[in-house]
């Protein structure tokens, strides 16, 4: 990886462009160690961030601040946010091409949350709905639930990111991060790129296994039967497929219809393992019997797509002294270009910032 040079000091007029220059289009992500990871993770984040490495300058981000934002035992997040980077780099994560790191290990994250909340109306945090959904489900609903958008505006932000794929969930979060930077730039001047979410056509929303009508999600990937995980062996693949709930009918077909939305959940799975086109992907199936072929058919292409990738996770695994040196790299990466950032925020904002931190 070749470390980011720190930006230029910070130009003290507002009016002044601060962005540095630099060539190509960066990205930023993130995802949280709250749980083992899904097919939807997988598909609708990890592998598009895999396919863009080289082309794109990569942040991508274990975002253990944001997991704390509901309940998580202390000695199981240090060992998720581990497991979740060990499964990362088996996923195709390359840090010869990504600067990947931990969000704890670069203090600006939360410095500039804090700096951000203070431009943030408190209506537009009302708004998200996946607060609306996460805080019907606690007994006691922390502050933080309800400004962990801002926190993730923060983690964004500070790499003057362009462009951030994310599933069809984040769009609304990545939609007020490009709010929150348009009123900083607007009240002290020009700070901050204006960041673009990246959705993909297809595959931005896996449906759970036991109800296609909800997203898979890592907070309910224990229940028997919601998803494939990334860790899970060929035979519980399997069965998790075979258990996919479907319908009554026999009709193959990609569809809107909530009544066809487990077959059509099926479907894209396949066409995305597969890289095939609708019309390919519904050729396949001509002639099949009914929904068993079908689902034994998408059994077979996703444990072909997981098998190395839990190989390489549990080899990965075994060495957590070199897992801890990679994340070190990564966050001393990403703190040569949050910290510059941070101080023209401070600056900006008519903060006095000491010279030894300029
Ligand atoms: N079902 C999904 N389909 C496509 N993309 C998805 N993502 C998450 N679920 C799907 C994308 O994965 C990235 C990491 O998201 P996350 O860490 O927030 O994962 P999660 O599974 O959504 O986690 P939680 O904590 O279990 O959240 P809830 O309970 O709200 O679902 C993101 O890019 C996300 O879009």
């Amino acid at each position: 990886m070749t470390p980011n040079a720190p930006s230029s000091s910070a130009p003290s007029s507002p009016d002044a462009s601060p962005i540095k220059d630099r060539s190509g289009v960066r990205v930023f992500s993130g995802i949280q160690p709250s749980g083992r990871l899904h097919l939807g993770n997988y598909l609708g984040a990890i592998r598009r961030w895999v396919h863009g490495q080289g082309a794109t300058e990569s942040f991508i981000c274990v975002v253990d601040l944001h997991a704390i934002t509901v309940y998580q035992d202390p000695e199981q997040l240090k060992r998720q946010s581990r497991e979740l980077t060990a499964m990362l780099l088996a996923s195709g994560i390359d840090p010869d091409r990504t600067h990947l790191f931990v969000q704890s290990h670069v203090r600006a994250h939360a410095e500039a949350s804090w700096l951000l909340s203070c431009v943030t109306p408190l209506g537009w945090l009302e708004r998200m709905t996946q607060y609306k959904d996460k805080s019907q489900k606690q007994k006691s609903i922390k502050t933080a639930l309800l400004t962990y958008p801002v926190l993730q505006a923060a983690d964004i932000l500070l790499y003057d990111a362009d462009e951030v794929p994310v599933g069809e969930d984040q769009k609304q979060h990545i939609e007020l991060a490009r709010d929150v930077a348009q009123t900083f730039n607007h009240t002290y001047g020009e700070t901050f790129v204006v960041p673009q979410p990246k959705i993909a056509k297809v595959g931005a929303r896996i449906m759970a296994l036991d109800d296609p009508t909800a997203k898979m999600s890592k907070s309910s990937s224990t229940a028997k039967g919601h998803a494939v995980l990334l860790d899970d062996d060929d035979a519980d693949i399997l069965r998790a497929l075979k258990r996919a709930v479907t319908d009554s009918g026999r009709d193959i077909c990609f569809s809107d219809d909530p009544e066809k939305a487990g077959v059509n959940n099926l479907l894209t799975i396949y066409q995305l393992m597969t890289g095939k086109s609708q019309e390919a992907t519904l050729a396949d199936f001509a002639s099949a019997r009914g929904y068993g072929d079908l689902k034994k058919a998408v059994a077979e292409v996703v444990i072909e797509e997981i098998r190395p990738i839990r190989e390489r996770y549990r080899q990965l695994m075994d060495d957590p002294a070199e897992l801890d040196r990679l994340l070190a790299i990564g966050a001393e990466q990403a703190r040569a270009v949050a910290e510059p950032k941070l101080v023209e925020i401070k600056e900006k904002m008519g903060f006095a910032v000491p010279a030894a931190l300029r």
